[in-house]
């Protein structure tokens, strides 16, 4: 069944082309969707060079850097829009191994959502910060404490999603834009009673290229947890 990835972008000249290669060779069922912030150094262009010669390249192309959450959101709605039964999001800059998208498919046909996870067997990250590890370790057991959601990386941005699960979320009520959006969807994912199961990970810091990650999106992520258990506690999310 058809499956695709989607791969929001911005300055991922240095990656972009030996992803798209490397994602695709996964296996044929699988088609790429690269959402575009007009990244300055040209990444789109190396794209359509890409699509010149294989349609299992897909492109849109935003007018500035408007962030990942809606990035992702718009990204949905062309899977929906065009009879996708596996949705999956990814980095482009190899932090997610494209050699694991066969497990996480297997893993999706019997389930809802699947999430690579980093933290299933203590922590599987290669090449960070002790600094950005904390945090992100820290920022999983927050999310637990506050939720309760039985998830060990909700921050995680490697995974997949049944068609049903994107269906059946109203996408126009999504809050979020950074790390949080992860957090975000895996809630309303997990409110909603569907099956969630995470496959262990290795998440490898990038080579190429620069990190995007801000302190604006750390603390967009700390408010948003409150918020996001204040909603369901108060009927919103349901
Ligand atoms: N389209 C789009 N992509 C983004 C934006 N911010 C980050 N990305 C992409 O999202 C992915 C993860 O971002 P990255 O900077 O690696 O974050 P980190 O892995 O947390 O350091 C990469 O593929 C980035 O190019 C954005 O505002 N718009
Ligand atoms: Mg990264």
């Amino acid at each position: 069944m058809k499956a695709l990835v989607i791969i929001p972008t911005y300055n991922e000249i240095e990656n972009i082309d030996k992803m798209i290669k490397a994602v695709l060779s996964q296996d044929p069922n699988i088609d790429i969707l690269i959402i575009d912030d007009n990244s300055p150094d040209g990444t789109a262009d190396v794209v359509k060079t890409v699509m010149e010669t294989n349609d299992r390249v897909k492109l849109i192309e935003r007018s500035g850097k408007l962030g990942l959450g809606s990035a992702y959101v718009r990204g949905f709605e062309y899977a929906l829009a065009n009879g996708y039964e596996y949705i999956l999001e990814m980095d482009a800059d190899f932090s997610h191994n494209p050699n694991d998208l066969p497990r996480l498919l297997e893993a999706a046909k019997t389930n809802d959502l699947v999430i690579g996870s980093r933290y299933v067997h203590g922590v599987n990250i290669i090449n960070w910060p002790f600094r950005r590890l904390l945090i992100s370790y820290f920022a999983s057991k927050y999310v637990y404490y506050i939720t309760r959601m039985p998830i060990k990386d909700p921050t995680g941005g490697f995974k997949c999603f049944r068609r049903k699960v994107l269906e059946s979320i109203n996408l126009k009520e999504i809050l979020s834009d950074g790390y949080s959006f992860q957090v975000e969807m895996n809630f309303r994912t997990w409110v909603k009673g569907f099956r969630i199961k995470e496959v262990p990970i290795v998440f490898t810091e990038r080579i190429g290229g620069v990190s995007k990650m801000s302190k604006q999106i750390v603390w967009e992520a700390v408010w948003m947890v409150w918020r996001l258990q204040f909603m369901k506690l108060m009927g919103k999310i349901r």
